[in-house]
């Protein structure tokens, strides 16, 4: 197996921080996403990582079922189970969150006069809707699962990237945070803060 992914992908790093939790030693190779030489793009013409190359030949895109292949291999589950609701109510608005952060980000990353400000103010409005629901949450550090290591690395990323002001109102969120940046598998996959 072979883990196709960025240094700063929020996604990557969900998956990157699955394979440790779960006790896989899952090799990694940091790819460009956009150039039409880019090695990804002979695999997976989406263009998108994490990709996962499987021994077999077959290409997996897409961190979920990236993250199932995973727990089959190690016999150990990270995803909620489907009969397990608030579990997989977590997953869903952790991941939502993700999405509306990455969506941030990239708008934020270009050139101030090509930004949109519908778009900036859209993901703002709703990466505070989600921060004020996880901060009503009884949030536990361990063990990790697929929810808490993807909330964390949304989290992770708006506080490097585009939004690092929201633990005063947030201050349980915030303390849940601190703590998991504290443990190696986040050390370890920490993004660039000011990426070219
Ligand atoms: N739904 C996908 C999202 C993956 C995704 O959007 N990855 C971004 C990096 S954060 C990407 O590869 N973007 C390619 C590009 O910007 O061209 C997943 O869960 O894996």
């Amino acid at each position: 197996m072979l883990l196709l992914c960025t240094a700063n992908s929020p996604y990557s790093r969900i998956i990157r921080v699955v394979a440790m939790e779960l006790g896989l030693d899952l090799p990694i190779e940091i790819v460009g996403v956009r150039n039409r030489a880019d090695r990804l793009l002979a695999f997976n013409p989406a263009g998108k990582v994490p990709t996962l190359l499987l021994d077999d030949g077959n290409v997996l895109a897409e961190s979920r079922p990236i993250c199932e292949y995973l727990e089959r291999v190690a016999q150990r589950r990270v995803l909620a189970e489907i009969s397990d609701g608030p579990g997989r109510q977590l997953e869903g608005i952790a991941n939502g969150f993700v999405d509306g952060v990455a969506v941030w980000v990239r708008e934020a990353r270009r050139k101030t006069e090509d930004q949109s400000r519908d778009i900036l103010a859209l993901e703002e409005a709703r990466a505070k809707r989600c921060i004020q629901y996880f901060e009503k949450l009884d949030l536990p550090t361990s063990p990790l699962n697929f929810a808490l290591i993807s909330l964390f690395s949304g989290l992770d990323l708006m506080t490097l990237r585009v939004h690092g002001s929201w633990s005063e109102e947030s201050p349980e969120l915030a303390e849940w945070h601190s703590t998991l940046g504290e443990m190696d598998v986040f050390r370890s996959t920490r993004p660039e803060t000011n990426p070219a």
